[in-house]
């Protein structure tokens, strides 16, 4: 597959069965990787490629070291109207793929990830920051609302005084700044962001991919139902592992102080 506005290269050598790490990086550099929909289209399509794509575990979404993503393109969107918009969900059709994956996705977000860059680092699962990362979102300044989940995701990461504070007054945080408020779970020398992306996904590809997978699932129930509600789902996963040759081998790895020999395609 030819893409014009990212890149995708698998990291690891695969080497005794070991799982992969699909990497997309997004590639406008000119336009600070602003988000059109071409590139919002072949991200959607390398996401569903690697996850369909046994040998992958898990998928890492960066940018360059200036910007992950200064937003959606605006130069794009400028004309676009409402009835147009509306009737096509031209420029929302393809942002929501990033839900349908299933395996991790972790986002190493260097420089810049203003507006629906945030909120691609927001529909990760986990966002790993460069010291010189900033986040923001100012839609407010050019007329508009976040639409990509910055009013919806952002209080539930940071709470809503601080997202209010962010998506009102177009407030950026830096990285320390993110990681302390709960947006992004590490820090890095920004030298050292693919590095540390790398080996956390490494030491997740280093898993039964079922339990990866199902774990991700639970989490990710917790922002859509009541606490009664995920605390059953998450019991009936867990129910659901002992059907799992990955839960035999684990815990039998475990008692005879040995590593795990997880399942492998
Ligand atoms: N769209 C288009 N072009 C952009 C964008 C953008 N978002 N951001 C930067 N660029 C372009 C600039 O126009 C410039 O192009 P040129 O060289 O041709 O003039 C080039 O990138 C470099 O930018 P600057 O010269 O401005 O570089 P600076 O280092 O001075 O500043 C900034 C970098 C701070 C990133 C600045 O460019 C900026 O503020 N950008 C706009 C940020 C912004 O407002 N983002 C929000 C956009 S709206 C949005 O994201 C809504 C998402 C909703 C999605 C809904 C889907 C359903």
């Amino acid at each position: 597959m030819t893409y014009e506005c990212i890149l995708t290269e698998r990291h690891g050598d695969g080497a005794n069965g070991m799982l992969q790490t699909g990497l997309i990086r997004l590639n406008r550099p000119k336009q600070m990787n602003a988000l059109n929909d071409q590139l919002m289209d072949e991200l959607g399509q390398a996401l569903l490629a690697f996850d369909a794509d046994a040998t992958i575990g898990c998928i890492v979404v960066t940018g360059n070291e200036k910007a992950f993503a200064a937003g959606a393109d605006i130069a794009a969107m400028k004309d676009y109207d409402f009835q147009h918009t509306f009737r096509t969900e031209y420029i929302s059709r393809n942002w929501e793929t990033m839900r349908r994956v299933r395996k991790p996705v972790i986002a190493a977000v260097g420089g810049v990830a203003l507006g629906g860059g945030c909120e691609v680092a927001m529909m990760c699962d986990i966002i790993i920051a460069a010291d010189n990362a900033k986040f923001g979102q100012p839609e407010i300044t050019i007329g508009v609302v976040p639409g990509a989940g910055g009013t919806q995701r952002l209080p539930r990461a940071i709470g809503k005084a601080k997202a209010m504070d962010m998506v009102l007054t177009n407030r950026w945080i830096n990285a320390q700044q993110a990681e302390a408020w709960g947006l992004v779970s590490r820090v890095v020398p920004a030298d050292k962001l693919m590095d540390e992306a790398f080996t956390v996904a490494g030491q997740i590809n280093s898993f039964g991919q079922i339990s990866v997978m199902a774990a991700k699932e639970a989490v990710n129930r917790a922002f859509e139902s009541s606490l009664a509600d995920g605390l059953w789902y998450e019991r009936r996963l867990f129910h659901a592992m002992f059907g799992t040759d990955d839960q035999r081998e684990g815990m039998a790895a475990f008692l005879e102080k040995r590593p795990p020999k997880f399942q492998r395609p």
